[in-house]
């Protein structure tokens, strides 16, 4: 791959970890003097020498945290800056600092020196920063955030300047409708590796009869011409015991596990979620020092036909949520309160399966899904997308290049979702979605690819390069309001001819309806907590006549939880199509759904 490794840093007898996260100076860019922070050279002292800081936390999204309206709405660079110590012991090692996902721009200085820069939010980045760092003293980190969206950013937005009184402002607007929350969104994590480290792993597993079979491939990083690597790699069951006797040599190899316990969702099995731990040492001869790396792997295949998704050659049928990562203060910052309630709240309500829209979620939510079983559609952040050019498409390739990278191990994540909502009844969108999906099918060819479909069935050019097809439909909603007549067939209709025009296996990705809780009405009526209930129970009788015909995959509602978006008057305090609240308390619709899902688990 044309990628360095983004292996997740993992503690062990050869690595060190420690967390920046934390309070860190923080400072807004001047609007009006946008390049400020650059040209005094922000990085090269301490910021709280030149400029008045204030304290942020990391991770979060700045803009919920202040009472400002200035720094909610801000659009450009702000600066964050802390300082560190780093022992002495360190100089024996690589060290490297690595950003879980900063929103959307990066750029990134150790003590006086730029070392590293990243476009796009939600997706890891990190750098080697051994040869900045002061041991065994005091070192500084500074981080300019770059909240803009450009049509050539991913996701798209546009910047409009608008004169109101005498002064110009910078308005940031897009299409997509969530809030563009930016910050240092996720961990930001310093780790060592050895001088020869495991770079990369890449692990694909099947099944022959009884016998498990995991191949996998190394990537070392560090070796001199003249030394000979010793790879070593072994895997433990859950609960430490080797699983095969004999480890495995070499940076490629195939490893056979007799009567493995198979990686399962949720529903069936009565122990979802196996994890192994694939175990690699790497060496080189005549030197004591060894890296050691434990992935932690599930065994399960993965097939697909024209009609259905196979895992472990059982066809699953998929009943969960479109998600995001969105809480009360914190905006799109990670939060671990919030990941461990929402994934009680999923098991609490027999989902078995969540989308990642409208972006890739963060390592750690992504582990929890592996242990727990959930099945999940891991989208790349490219939502709305609408112009298409050249710049944009590499950028589109890159995400998911960096998306694949990252996730490709998971045995919870069982497809690629490459968009949600383009614009695919263009002209133009017929041979850019091509080169997307031919890109994602070269990186991965083990998993399926999806894109969630917003356009008629007839006019879309996307569709004939993917394997299943999503469609997202506000039946009785944006569609008829108030029809819930008119839900069955519409919903039975469009999804049959999907089917007919592609021959795919079909699901619907997403559909819902706004609801203010506390607000009662019968006979229902839009924004009720009675009228959520109905349109969804309605859509569970399309989907069982669906069922029936052989080739629907899965039903999923929008939204998990109520989230915040950008400014509208169709909006009250954000998008209100949660089955549970911002706060994550259900409305009266979670009750009802609970009941479907686990009758679906029931009888499936
Ligand atoms: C959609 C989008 C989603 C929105 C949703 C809505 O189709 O994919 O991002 O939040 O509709 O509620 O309008």
């Amino acid at each position: 791959s044309l990628l360095p490794g983004m292996l997740y840093p993992r503690e062990s007898e050869s690595r060190e970890v420690k967390s920046l996260d934390g309070m860190w100076d923080f400072v807004i860019s001047p609007s009006g003097d946008a390049l400020k922070g650059y040209r005094e050279a922000w990085f090269a002292d301490e910021l709280s020498k030149v400029e008045k800081v204030m304290q942020m936390p990391v991770p979060s999204s700045y803009n919920d945290i202040t009472t400002s309206r200035k720094l909610r709405d801000h659009v450009g660079a702000v600066w964050y800056q802390r300082s560190f110590f780093v022992p002495s012991s360190w100089r024996e090692q690589r060290v490297f600092v690595r950003f879980g996902s900063v929103n959307y721009l990066a750029q990134v200085w150790l003590n006086d020196e730029f070392v590293t820069n990243h476009e796009m939010g939600h997706l890891p980045f990190e750098a080697e920063i051994s040869s900045y760092l002061v041991y065994g003293g005091k070192n500084r980190i500074t981080v300019a955030v770059d909240n803009t969206l450009l049509q050539t950013s991913v996701p798209q937005g546009k910047i409009i300047d608008t004169s109101i009184d005498n002064g110009t402002t910078h308005l940031q607007t897009y299409t997509f409708d969530f809030f563009n929350y930016a910050g240092i969104h996720r961990p930001v994590l310093l780790h060592t590796k050895p001088r020869i480290y495991i770079e990369d792993i890449t692990v694909r597993t099947g099944l022959i009869g009884d016998t498990g079979i995991v191949k996998y491939i190394i990537q070392p990083a560090g070796l001199q011409e003249h030394e000979i690597p010793i790879c070593r790699v072994s895997i433990l069951d859950a609960k430490d015991i080797l699983a095969v006797q004999e480890p495995a040599y070499g940076f490629s190899g195939t490893i056979k596990i007799p009567f493995p316990k198979l990686w399962w969702p949720r529903g069936m099995s009565p122990n979802p979620g196996y994890l192994y731990t694939l175990k690699v040492t790497l060496s080189v001869a005549n030197d004591s020092k060894v890296d050691v790396y434990r992935l932690p792997i599930g065994i399960r295949t993965l097939a697909w036909t024209n009609t259905s998704l196979l895992l472990n050659d059982k066809p699953i049928y998929m009943r969960g949520f479109g998600r995001h990562e969105d809480s009360i203060l914190r905006g799109r910052g990670l939060d671990l309160v919030t990941v461990a309630r929402d994934h009680e709240l999923l098991q609490w309500i027999g989902a078995n399966a969540y989308r990642t829209s409208h972006y890739p979620y963060s390592d750690e939510v992504l582990d929890i899904a592996d242990r727990l079983g959930f099945l999940i559609i891991d989208e790349c952040p490219s939502v709305d997308t609408e112009n298409f050019s050249p710049i944009l498409l590499t950028r589109h390739k890159d995400s998911l290049s960096e998306l694949i990278r990252r996730d490709k191990n998971r045995p919870s994540v069982i497809m690629w979702s490459i968009a949600n909502e383009p614009r695919t009844q263009l002209p133009e969108a017929g041979e850019y979605f091509k080169q997307v999906a031919h890109h994602t099918k070269a990186l991965d060819p083990t998993r399926p690819i999806t894109i969630a479909m917003a356009r008629a069935v007839q006019e879309d050019k996307a569709g004939e390069y993917l394997d299943v097809i999503s469609f997202n439909r506000y039946n009785a909603w944006y569609n008829n309001p108030g029809r819930l007549d008119a839900i069955i067939s519409r919903v039975i209709g469009e999804a049959e001819a999907w089917h007919r025009k592609y021959n795919k296996p079909v699901l619907m990705s997403e559909y819902g309806a706004d609801t203010m809780p506390g607000l009662h009405e019968l006979p229902e009526y839009v924004w009720s907590e009675e009228y959520q209930k109905e349109v969804l129970s309605k859509h569970f009788i399309a989907f069982d006549q669906l069922r029936n015909e052989g080739f629907f995959i899965g039903e999923f509602i929008w939204n998990f939880a109520d989230f915040r978006t950008a400014q509208t008057y169709i909006r009250v305090g954000g998008n209100r199509k949660g089955v549970f609240t911002r706060d994550r308390q259900p409305k009266m619709a979670a009750f009802h759904v609970r009941k479907r899902y686990y009758f679906l688990q029931k009888e499936l």
